[in-house]
């Protein structure tokens, strides 16, 4: 949990489960209330980290060394929280993010094997162990989220590339990181149609938000 002034929420999940689509929904509800929001996206959101970005997701550049590829979101994850995630939260903004640490440990952890420790001292230097205060994990089965990436037509990006296997050892990580941290997590069941997704999403926002309200009103009587 952050001790800065701001809220920090994270949008995390396999291939297709449809965070981006609830990221912009929940921005929209928020803005529309008149909370400072930010929203951004790893790896990216920040012009250094976005052409990082471009570099991991281009097909041309497989096959990437784990350990490249490891270091390169670590990279953009640097750049990303010293010049976006940080100062916006310092002033107390809001901040919803389109995937970040969680999705190292699931990619590079759970896909690729990387060792924790290793994940554990990249995350304390890329971040300086900043964590979200709430996470929600947009959960389905692998075969599910990659027909729906299908359906959107395009060629597939590097990652979205990699085998069923690889998508499964991913989801399972993820699901392992929820089961260690159930204060911060939130699993959503994924398959359900839009709208249903929105109305549970919308929900467990709110109240983290309510608590960090409550929690900021005490601070500052
Ligand atoms: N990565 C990232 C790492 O390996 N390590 C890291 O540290 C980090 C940060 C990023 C890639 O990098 C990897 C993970 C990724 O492979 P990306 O383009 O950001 O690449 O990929 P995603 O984060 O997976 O983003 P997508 O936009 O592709 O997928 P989303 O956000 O899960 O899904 P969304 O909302 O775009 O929806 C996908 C499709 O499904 C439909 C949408 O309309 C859309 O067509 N949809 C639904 N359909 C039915 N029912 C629902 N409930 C639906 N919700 C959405």
């Amino acid at each position: 949990m952050t001790s800065l002034p701001g809220f920090f929420i994270t949008f995390e999940g396999i291939e297709g489960g449809g965070k981006t689509t609830q990221i912009r929904r929940v921005a929209d509800r928020l803005s529309s209330m008149g909370v400072d929001v930010l929203v951004t996206r790893e790896p990216g959101g920040d012009p250094l980290a976005e052409s990082i970005r471009r570099l991991l997701l281009d097909p041309a550049n497989a096959p990437v060394a784990p350990a490249a590829e490891l270091l390169l979101y670590a990279a953009a994850r640097a750049q990303h929280v010293a010049r976006v995630i940080r100062p916006a939260l310092e002033s107390g903004r809001v901040v919803l993010c389109d995937r970040y640490s969680d999705s190292t440990d699931a990619y590079q952890g759970g896909g690729r094997g990387v060792d924790p420790e290793m994940l554990r001292t990249l995350h304390r230097l890329a971040t300086g162990d900043l964590k979200p205060d709430l996470t929600l994990l947009f959960d389905l089965d692998p075969e599910e989220g990659l027909a729906r990436i299908g359906t959107r037509g395009g060629e597939k990006d590097r990652m979205e590339g990699e085998t069923l296997a690889f998508h499964r050892s991913v989801r399972e990580a993820f699901l392992n990181a929820a089961r260690r941290e159930p204060e911060r997590f939130r699993v959503i069941d994924a398959r359900r149609n839009v709208d249903a997704v929105t109305d549970v999403v919308w929900a467990e926002v709110q109240t983290a938000l309510e608590k960090w309200k409550i929690g900021r009103r005490e601070a500052c009587p």
